[in-house]
């Protein structure tokens, strides 16, 4: 009778490891300006999501899961590193002839699972810089994703609304002509080359509302100046194919073995210009046709984890860089059609703000058979994935990697309600979150971008939101709680001297 309870003990306490000694494959499926309210599984009722929605449904459904910027570069390079970008230079929304900025053989997200075995890819927006000096577009475009961690990419350098307009798969631009060469600048234009603003009868597809007047392809004006590489240049509706097309064709070749697959949707930042079998399907235009679309990518994933019996192997997340923009630059209708549509939910702000909507995204996390299918108020921030996979796939992190990734493993899996105590959510400042509080140091600047009539949360005096009665942050209550705002500034400083935040 000992021995059978002792083996039924040593059983019990083998299961907690035994989701470390199965390293089920991962799939993050990171979407481009995706806000909150924009997934049906999240309140939203002028908007159908379903595949988003069968992750929620099959998984767990965060109400508090946070991208650490509220734009692109540095969200990503969090994601990757594991340090908040805010602590290095030169990590803010990048042209598209950037340097890579990610130092390679630093500890990156994919490069953990690398050393835990598993195949790693790339697929989608990337938008982190590529090369060490001035690129060369036609040779080896190095160092990029392949020497950061990735085996295989297949990704567009920047967004969809900068040039070079091509995909970059592995070192080289897919379908280059060797006799027509690309050639890329942010700084002037090739002499004879037509321009948005030079040129606007060219402007066939999409017109600027604002900036976006440099180089025309596909009849749609981007930023940056190019030329040649004709036979290489993206059509952007039939983008969101080839990417999931690829995404598809990883998991398939890689099914054998523990995979990561990290899936840049390029949608629905601008130009928002879906496959013409989406367009309509919202009712609300542009910008919400590339929601539908983004979601059948989604669905792509999916029907393919499932049609090869890999659900109950395979951890999925789907997530968002930033939080949503309606006008980031084009004429697309998306201001007129919104309607009722609340792409931020019952959250202030957007894409580019410190309110709660710039960084607080979609997160629904999947894996069946392991997690109880839910919902979830744990804190939680995307720079924790590093340190959580490490955890999960049974590895120790050095002092030195991932200063602010913590362990959120056990809240990811639905086993804790407890995730983060704080959260940091950057958008040229920097705002903190403790428990229900939500404090902003002042800042200067507009409180609302002219352009796209983002709102910055930019103040010259403190801002302190109480979460638990005002989620919209409509009452700064800062003048009323003298003591707490000087807490939270003091907590605020000392996150940011410290260099780290991993205990
Ligand atoms: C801004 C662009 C915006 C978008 C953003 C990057 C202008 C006027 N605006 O500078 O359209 O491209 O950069 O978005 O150029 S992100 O999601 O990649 O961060
Ligand atoms: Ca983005």
């Amino acid at each position: 009778m000992k021995h059978w309870l002792i083996a039924c003990l040593l059983a019990l306490a083998s299961a907690g490891s035994s989701i470390a000694a199965q390293k089920p494959n991962i799939v993050l499926i990171y979407a481009d300006d995706l806000g909150y309210g924009d997934v049906s599984a999240n309140g939203s009722k002028t908007i159908k999501t379903p595949n988003m929605d069968r992750i929620a449904k099959e998984g767990l459904r965060f109400t508090a899961g946070y991208a650490t910027s509220a734009t692109c570069t540095p969200s990503r390079y969090s994601l990757m590193t594991g340090e908040y970008a805010w602590r290095q230079k030169g990590t803010g929304i990048l042209p598209g002839d950037a340097a890579l900025i990610i130092k390679p053989g630093r500890t990156t997200l994919p490069s953990v699972l690398q050393k835990a075995g598993y195949k790693t890819g790339a697929v989608g927006k990337w938008h982190l810089g590529l090369g060490d000096k001035e690129i060369d577009w036609n040779g080896d475009i190095k160092p990029g994703p392949n020497e950061v961690g990735y085996d295989y990419s297949y990704i567009m350098a920047a967004t969809a609304d900068r040039v070079p307009c091509v995909f970059v798969e592995n070192h080289r631009v897919v379908g280059l002509d060797p006799k027509d060469p690309i050639e890329v600048n942010y700084t002037k234009n090739f002499p004879g080359e037509p321009t948005g603003k030079e040129n606007p009868e060219l402007l066939t597809k999409q017109k600027p509302s604002h900036g976006h007047d440099m180089s025309i392809v596909n009849g749609i004006s981007r930023i940056g100046f190019m030329k040649g590489g004709k036979a290489a240049l993206w059509k952007d509706e039939d983008m969101a194919d080839i990417f999931t097309g690829k995404a598809v064709q990883f998991i398939e070749k890689n099914k054998a073995q523990p995979f990561f697959l990290y899936f840049g949707l390029h949608d629905p930042h601008v130009p928002r210009v879906p496959h013409p079998r989406f367009v309509g399907k919202s009712g609300m235009g542009a910008r919400g046709d590339a929601i539908i679309q983004a979601d059948w990518c989604v669905g792509e994933v999916l029907n393919t984890l499932e049609k090869l019996r890999l659900n109950e192997n395979t951890l999925v997340i789907l997530s968002s860089d930033n939080g949503p923009v309606i006008d980031d630059g084009y004429q697309d209708e998306a201001v007129k059609l919104l309607g009722e549509h609340k792409p931020w939910g019952p959250y202030r702000g957007n894409k580019y703000s410190k309110f709660e909507a710039g960084t607080r995204v979609p997160f629904l996390v999947r894996w069946t058979g392991k997690i109880k299918p839910g919902v979830s108020d744990a804190m939680i921030s995307q720079v924790d994935l590093l340190a959580s996979f490490a955890a999960l796939t049974g590895q120790t992190l050095a002092e030195a990697d991932a200063p602010d990734s913590l362990n959120m493993l056990p809240a990811l899996l639905g086993e804790s309600k407890q995730g983060r105590d704080y959260v940091l959510e950057h958008a040229n400042a920097v705002a903190l979150r403790q428990g229900n509080w939500k404090f902003i140091e002042p800042s200067k600047g507009p409180k609302v971008n002219k352009n796209t009539n983002a709102e910055t949360g930019n103040d010259e005096v403190p801002q302190l939101y109480d979460l638990s009665k005002d989620v919209g942050e409509r009452k700064n209550v800062a003048a009323e709680n003298p003591e707490k705002v000087q807490e939270m500034q003091a907590a605020l400083n000392k996150f940011k001297q410290a260099g780290r935040t991993r205990p």
